[in-house]
């Protein structure tokens, strides 16, 4: 295939140090054209005539009413510690094993859980969602109702505010990717508008927030500004394809495209229309940024741009030298990621990875680059930058502006190092 600027097929000239190629090595797919001297040497192939294992021979399985993974991938799976308390296992988070995922869309069966009481078992008959206060006509939906409403779909990520706050530790912890960044997932969500049904509730020119309240045994319940509300919040009944699922809030859940995970309220019982902030225990008590001085800010809503390399990480140790396709997650609450650059040097040096689309607003957003190892040490960084204009900052950075305290939103450059062995290890640079 020629190339538009007329340079030859498969151009090897570094785009930055320490082995990292130029990205458009994957957008002409010049690297399976013969791309003179890199060796792929990932496939082991060889010219030997194929068998016929046992499974060739026989017939298969029957069918089964619901599909669920090969039993060789049981290693797939979300990870959560023991609970803090054994009277109540279901308070706390599982995670989400991106290492082990590609794409952009998390399987529902792998979609992270923070649950703050555990997860209640809603009957969808008897379950009512209500919007009440500052409205000129409270309403009651059942859910058969709400499902007959227009509906629209979204793909978007739902991040807890606390993911990646495991880097404000002032010693690196032997942590992989799941364990930093599994607090995040990205599904496609369906469902109705927060807008339609507040236009048909009719809401008061009084009204500037709303409080959202989940129907757990914890009631957890945010106040969200009135224009986000009538802006791109919807409230969801599927999740990629289906019902959602019991741990991610069914019957009913709140989507609040972009904004921190805690306010995409599960199991909705109750929005309430305010003219001020309710100051619940979930935004006052916790969710808050404490700064150095020991005050906090409180009401930061927009997750702030973030990525990580999920492939090589640990786990995933490298196979002797070689080409290795470096393959990550970017993101921003804000909107759309324009640019992730990656680094093999410890952030001496940059080139741009190839975004994969499509290309979302507050969505996971894949990217690429191709990396030639050389054998020796390299430290694997990403930088994202989002459309506006906001710039994933170092650890020291963030440190500077507000300490090691407030672990929050901590949307620092993150380092995987590579030893002479191919191991991967997470480390603070
Ligand atoms: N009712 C209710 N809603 C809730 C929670 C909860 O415990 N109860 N946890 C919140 C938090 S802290 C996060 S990060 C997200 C997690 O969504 P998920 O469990 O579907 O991943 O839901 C939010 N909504
Ligand atoms: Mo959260």
């Amino acid at each position: 295939m020629a190339r538009k600027d007329n340079k030859p097929d498969g151009d090897l000239t570094p785009a930055a140090g320490n082995g990292i190629l130029n990205r458009r090595l994957f957008l002409e797919r010049t690297l399976m054209a013969g791309a003179g001297g890199i060796a792929l040497g990932a496939s082991g192939a060889s010219a030997e005539p194929l068998t016929n294992p046992k499974w060739t021979m026989e017939p298969g399985a029957p069918f089964n009413p619901y599909g669920k993974p090969s039993r060789y991938e049981d290693k797939t799976v979300r990870q959560f510690a023991a609970p803090a308390n054994p009277a109540t296992p279901g308070v706390g988070s599982s995670r989400t094993p991106h290492h082990l995922l590609d794409g952009m869309i998390t399987p529902n069966s792998l979609h992270f859980e923070r649950s703050h009481g555990g997860v209640p078992d809603i009957d969808p008959q008897q379950h009512r969602l209500v919007i009440h206060g500052l409205v000129k006509k409270p309403l009651s939906f059942t859910m058969e109702a709400l499902s007959r409403y227009p509906m629209t779909s979204r793909v978007s990520f739902i991040e807890c505010g606390g993911n990646s706050g495991g880097l404000s530790a002032p010693a690196a912890a032997p942590l992989n990717v799941q364990g930093i960044h599994g607090l995040l997932s990205c599904a496609e969500w369906t469902g109705v508008k927060l807008s339609t049904l507040l236009d048909e509730a009719g809401v008061d020119p009084a009204a500037k927030w709303i409080l959202a309240e989940g129907a757990d045994s914890q009631s957890v319940s945010r106040s969200i500004p009135l224009a986000k509300a009538l802006d791109d919040v919807l409230v969801c009944l599927y999740q990629n394809g289906e019902r959602i699922r019991p741990e991610n809030g069914y019957p009913v859940r709140l989507l609040v495209p972009g904004y921190s995970g805690n306010m995409n309220i599960k199991w909705l019982r109750r929005i309430k229309l305010v003219d001020a902030p309710i100051m619940t225990k979930d935004e006052t008590s916790k969710y808050t940024i404490l700064l150095p001085t020991g005050k906090a800010w409180q009401f930061v809503f927009p997750l702030e741009v973030k990525s990580t390399i999920t492939r090589p990480s640990p786990g995933l140790d490298l196979k002797g030298p070689g080409f290795y396709e470096i393959s990550g997650l970017a993101w921003s609450g804000n909107g759309k990621i324009v640019k992730v650059e990656v680094s093999a040097d410890g952030g001496k040096s940059w080139a741009p990875a190839a975004l994969q689309e499509p290309v979302l607003s507050k969505a996971l957003t894949r990217f690429r680059a191709p990396w030639n190892w050389n054998g020796g040490p390299a430290i694997l960084q990403s930088r994202a930058t989002d459309d506006t204009g906001m710039v994933q900052p170092s650890r020291a950075q963030i440190i500077a502006e507000r300490g090691l305290r407030g672990a929050y939103h901590f949307n620092v450059i993150q380092s995987w190092n590579v030893d002479e062995k191919g191991v991967l290890a997470n480390v603070h640079a």
